[in-house]
């Protein structure tokens, strides 16, 4: 560890769950069904057939996990509410059994010395607000604002950092877009509006949060850095409409209080009929920040092409005339992910540039590799690519920020091996092994090497 970057004091090093990911209990304490338990009954939308019902048992065995972070040495640790354990229906009175159980976690980790980051929405959406529209209703934006409103009141006393969304992105374009996840279908213009709902619903959120005396909020996007595959125009257009559809969608209208420049280009048609915005809305979105969240893995490289479907009427919101090209010669994680640690580090420049002063601290909210690791002979599980892979794109951040990027933290993804959506159980991001019949934890080389690095960069 004597090479190891070293951060200052104060630069927060974490780690990471969702909530149908890992608490399983998906009946208990009155939870309401949610548009994830609906998705994982439809034949073949999960690869092993598998759901969250059981996970990695976190709801009985929160303590286990809060003493693994604690013996971790993490400062913050990141989870996310469900919010049909809140309010069953998405509407209505407060579920008091389902806020217990996350006001006992927030006092088990503040108890342990481990700083909570609460995040409202990592994708359950409560199935009765899908069966009225979903994302694609704007009164799901307000259901929303309900809810953080609800949390806020019974933890904006001890919690300080709360995010509001986990990577809208994946809930509009992977929900309503191409239906890889919940609600699992393939839409144009309502998968658009489902977009610009998620923003309106940050900025009500936004809202409540303050109203409540919360101090600390933001959100967390997944970005990404995008390369042309050629220095051709058309290639360069195609990078600017990934981009779009990725990063600039969501980054104008939260820092500049604007629509992308390139919409048109990127959705043709379906970008025309606006009527899902009214006047006002880009003020909500763009109330300030005290923080951006990023969630970095993988960098794209793009070409042109031509619309995979030519009718504007049958085209979904993820056609936008590019492709992505293979990364020969790097590493690939078990996602299929190529390992670029660099682009981290481009990212996360070019977000400083871009934005200036409109850009409020960043932090890393997830990083992380699922890789084939089982355990040896002996239990122990010998992750040799994931600690490779933290340590190259932690040394990305260190250098982010001798760039004079303001980066204040970095949270691997994830604590524990968890239910990854619509690979099921396929893949392990854990730096802690779950074994998920009897729900055995065992911390993996990567684990105590994180422990060691913490240590390691911040000692005196
Ligand atoms: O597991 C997911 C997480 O829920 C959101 N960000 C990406 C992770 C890995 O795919």
């Amino acid at each position: 560890m004597s090479d190891f970057p070293a951060f200052p004091p104060g630069f927060e090093f974490g780690a990471a769950t969702s909530a149908y990911q890992i608490e399983g209990a998906t009946g208990k304490d009155g939870r309401g069904p949610s548009i994830w338990d609906t998705f994982c009954l439809r034949g073949g939308a999960i690869r092993d057939g598998s759901s969250g019902d059981t996970a990695c048992d976190h709801y009985r065995r929160h303590r286990e996990d809060v003493a693994l972070l604690a013996d971790l040495g993490v400062s913050t640790y990141r989870f996310s509410v469900a919010w049909p354990r809140i309010q069953p229906s998405g509407a209505g009175p407060v579920n008091p059994r389902g806020l217990d159980f996350y006001a006992r976690l927030v006092d088990d980790l503040l108890a342990a010395g481990v700083t909570p980051v609460l995040t409202l929405y990592h994708w359950d959406l409560p199935q009765p607000l899908e069966d009225a529209g979903g994302w694609r209703s704007r009164d799901t934006s307000e259901r929303f604002a309900q809810y953080a409103a609800l949390v806020a009141a019974r933890l904006g006393d001890r919690e300080p950092r709360w995010i509001t969304l986990n990577e809208p992105w994946c809930s509009a374009f992977l929900g309503y877009g191409n239906g890889e996840h919940a609600p699992g279908v393939s839409e144009g213009t309502p998968a658009l509006a489902a977009a610009h709902h998620l923003l309106v619903g940050h900025g009500l959120a936004m809202g409540a949060l303050r109203a409540a005396g919360v101090r600390e909020a933001g959100i967390a996007l997944n970005l990404d850095h995008v390369s042309p595959a050629t220095p051709r125009a058309d290639d360069l257009a195609a990078a600017v409409r990934a981009e779009t559809q990725r990063n600039v969608m969501w980054t104008e209208p939260l820092l500049e209080g604007r629509y992308a420049a390139a919409e048109s280009d990127t959705w043709g048609e379906l970008i025309e009929c606006q009527d899902f915005r009214r006047d006002g809305d880009l003020a909500l979105v763009s109330a300030p920040m005290d923080f951006l969240g990023i969630n970095y893995y993988t960098p794209s490289t793009v070409r042109a092409a031509p619309w995979r479907e030519p009718d504007p009427a049958r085209r979904t919101a993820m056609d936008n005339r590019f492709e992505a090209v293979p990364h020969p010669g790097v590493r690939h994680t078990a996602m299929g992910w190529p390992v670029v640690p660099g682009a981290l580090r481009q990212l996360l420049t070019s977000l400083r540039d871009r934005y200036g002063a409109r850009l409020p601290p960043l932090h890393i909210t997830e990083n992380g590799s699922a890789e084939h690791d089982a355990p040896a002979a002996d239990g122990t599980v010998h992750d040799a690519e994931r600690i490779a892979y933290l340590e190259s794109h932690l040394r990305a951040v260190a250098e982010a920020r001798a760039e004079g990027v303001d980066l204040r933290g970095y949270t691997v993804w994830s604590l524990l091996d968890n239910f990854e959506w619509a690979y099921g159980y396929s893949r392990r991001f854990g730096l802690v092994h779950v074994d998920f019949p009897t729900g055995t934890r065992t911390p993996k080389a990567s684990y105590h090497w994180y422990k060691a690095a913490i240590a390691a960069s911040q000692a005196p």
